[in-house]
């Protein structure tokens, strides 16, 4: 496909120059004072990275762990129960991740108006200083801050309040429901945020960025994924001046094929910087709880032996036995904490029989496929006409061209007629691609079944309320394969863009992805702008039924009231052809 040139990926809006963003975040950033969390005072550190490198040296393995009740309240409490009861089995657990609700993206005034989605708010000074205060577990704030359209006041607060690792850089492409802004704006916020951090370098402050979280997660070649890596470093370490740390790994189940990224994307990190924490599998688990534990021990095995091979100073996140069903409570995450230390516990005797040369010579491979191609898409934006030394114009113009097309322009696959793949063959294709392939033949065998008539009226419009597509997209698929031709709607959607696109379009149907937490709440909302639309297609609904609600810990199964409603609700696509009406 031609490319098109840059002006039509930039649009006709005046862009800001972002090196004058990064200069203004720098002189926001000198401004405030670095708080110093519990966590380091007790530890006898001025920021996490000088504990992070004293450990690496030390050879500790350190762990994580990944919270988010549904307000701070809750959260707090379950951190002092996890802090307690690790301490009277014997150990303690490094750092939290805290799972912020995705309103916190939003700038203040937008809160409110936003739907609740699982994860609390922050919503005092009060809870900002807990977050760093009140409990002897460092914090690292990934989600909802740089990256997302409040990038800047709530990289300040977090700054002040004494969390050093900030992030996530990777979801800088995520949509936040409610947000009037573009994309230039929300990028230029992004800039400044990230200046802000580099007028802290040198006391510790780190942009972290989850690489599952954005692009990478949707790239089919692991390729792209550690040139990526290689791109995030470029733009935050050489344009801007700030630190950058990496987490990857919660996509990848293949305990080989995950050793092998994390030691290609750890020879891209420069040593005085550690690794945020490596994210344990969660595409591999099930509602089967006992084959979850067994991925948990292979998995936690791995990243640890890899972690200690390569002195990494990152830190082991595993992962709770009920990912595929909800947010886990407190006791599932000591849990899975407990199982990890049990095996830390046995690391130097395992470390002996790993063939560590073998992997390495496979990881340099992969090294120079990343290489290339970072080569190639920088080279190729500046063909096009990107200044590649402007990181607000680098992030808009990428965030524009989207991944499916950055893999198919600047790959080092082979482009593909073969039905098989979406006109790119990868050179080392991702676990996620090959799930999806092998989920989506699985699928294509039951969905159709032998007596289906179709009726020609039909016009469904399919589309994600969140970040969550892979599901989305084995529903277009299997709808295509009832040859039902689908109006494509976006990942992200808000319910009154959806009702919008279904009458724009006169759509029969609606059909909804939905996983965040927030199944009713969306499905009302989405209900109403159709009656205020004067239009009442079907809808169907899938991914995560559940909701939290407002004096529950855990969100809530919804199905029944979905169904109330009059909703078709499927969790199974080879039911679809008996629920889309004839
Ligand atoms: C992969 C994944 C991600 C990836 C998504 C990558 C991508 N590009 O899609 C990443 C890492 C980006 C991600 C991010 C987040 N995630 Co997530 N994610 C998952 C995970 C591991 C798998 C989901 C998946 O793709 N499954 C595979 C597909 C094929 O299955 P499926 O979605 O169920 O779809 C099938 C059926 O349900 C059905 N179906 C689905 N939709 C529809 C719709 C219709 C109409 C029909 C007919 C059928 C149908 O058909 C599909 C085929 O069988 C789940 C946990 C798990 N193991 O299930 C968590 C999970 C869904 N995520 C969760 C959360 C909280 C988030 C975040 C909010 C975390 C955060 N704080 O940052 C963000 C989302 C932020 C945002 N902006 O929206 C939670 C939801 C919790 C809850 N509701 O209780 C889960 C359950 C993990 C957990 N236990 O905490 N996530």
């Amino acid at each position: 496909m031609p490319m098109k040139q840059v002006q039509e990926y930039l649009g006709p809006k005046l862009i800001p120059n972002g090196l004058d963003l990064v200069q203004q975040g720098i002189a926001a950033g000198n401004q405030i004072t670095m708080g110093v969390s519990a966590f380091c005072k007790h530890h006898g550190v001025s920021s996490e990275l000088e504990y992070k490198l004293k450990m690496a040296q030390a050879g500790r393995t350190m762990t994580a762990l990944t919270i988010g009740l549904t307000d701070w309240p809750e959260t707090k409490k379950g951190l002092e129960k996890i802090f307690n009861e690790t301490a009277d089995r014997g150990f303690y657990i490094d750092r939290f991740i805290i799972a912020l609700d995705r309103r916190m993206g939003l700038p203040e005034e937008f809160r409110a108006g936003a739907l609740k989605e699982t994860g609390p708010m922050l919503t005092s000074d009060l809870e900002w200083d807990e977050v760093a205060q009140s409990i002897q577990i460092q914090p690292h704030m990934g989600d909802m801050m740089i990256g997302s359209p409040a990038s800047v006041d709530n990289t300040r607060r977090a700054l002040e309040a004494g969390v050093n690792y900030i992030g996530n850089l990777s979801q800088f492409a995520w949509k936040y429901p409610g947000w009037p802004g573009d994309d230039i704006a929300q990028m230029s916020e992004v800039v400044k945020a990230l200046g802000l951090m580099a007028s802290k370098a040198d006391q510790g402050a780190v942009v972290h960025s989850y690489l599952d979280d954005g692009f990478p997660a949707q790239f089919g070649d692991y390729s792209s994924y550690v040139g990526w890596a290689k791109f995030e470093r470029y733009l935050v370490e050489e344009l801007i001046g700030a630190n950058l740390a990496h987490a990857y790994g919660g996509l990848t189940h293949d305990p080989i094929t995950k050793t092998i990224v994390t030691i290609a994307v750890e020879s891209l990190r420069p040593p005085k910087v550690c690794s945020s924490f490596y994210f344990g599998n969660t595409t591999r688990y099930t509602q089967n709880i006992e084959l979850n534990y067994g991925v948990l021990g292979v998995d936690v095995l791995y990243m640890m032996l890899a972690d200690k091979h390569l002195k990494a100073g990152s830190s082991i996140m595993p992962v709770p036995v009920t990912e595929a069903i909800r947010v886990p409570t407190p006791e599932e995450i000591i849990d899975v904490q407990t199982i990890a230390h049990h095996t830390k516990a046995k690391l130097d005797s395992i470390y002996e029989v790993t063939n560590w040369q073998g992997l390495e010579t496979r990881s340099q491979e992969l090294v120079k496929y990343g290489n290339r191609f970072f080569d190639n898409l920088i080279n190729g934006l500046s063909d096009l006409g990107v200044d590649i030394k402007d990181p607000l114009k680098l992030l808009l113009a990428v965030r524009r061209l989207g991944p499916s097309q950055l893999e198919k322009n600047f790959g080092v696959g082979t482009p593909t007629e073969d039905p098989l793949f979406d006109g790119y063959e990868p050179l080392v294709a991702t676990d996620v691609l090959k799930d999806f392939l092998s989920e989506r033949t699985r699928i294509r065998e039951v969905v159709r079944p032998a007596n289906w008539i179709l009726n020609k009226s039909h016009k469904p419009v399919i589309a994600s309320s969140d970040v969550h597509e892979i599901g989305m997209r084995l529903v277009i698929d299997a709808v295509e394969s009832l040859d039902i031709k689908p109006v494509i709607g976006t990942v992200g959607i808000d319910p009154d863009e959806l009702a919008e696109l279904a009458l724009q379009e006169n759509a029969t149907a609606v059909l909804i992805s939905t996983h965040n937490g927030m199944a009713l709440s969306y499905a009302k909302a989405l209900l109403s702008e159709l009656t205020l639309r004067d239009i009442s297609p079907q809808v169907i609904i899938g991914g995560r039924l559940n909701q939290e609600i407002e004096g529950e810990d855990m969100p809530v199964d919804v199905t029944d009231q979905l169904i109330d409603l009059g909703i078709d609700v499927c969790f199974d696509l080879k039911d679809l052809a008996n629920l889309i009406r004839n």
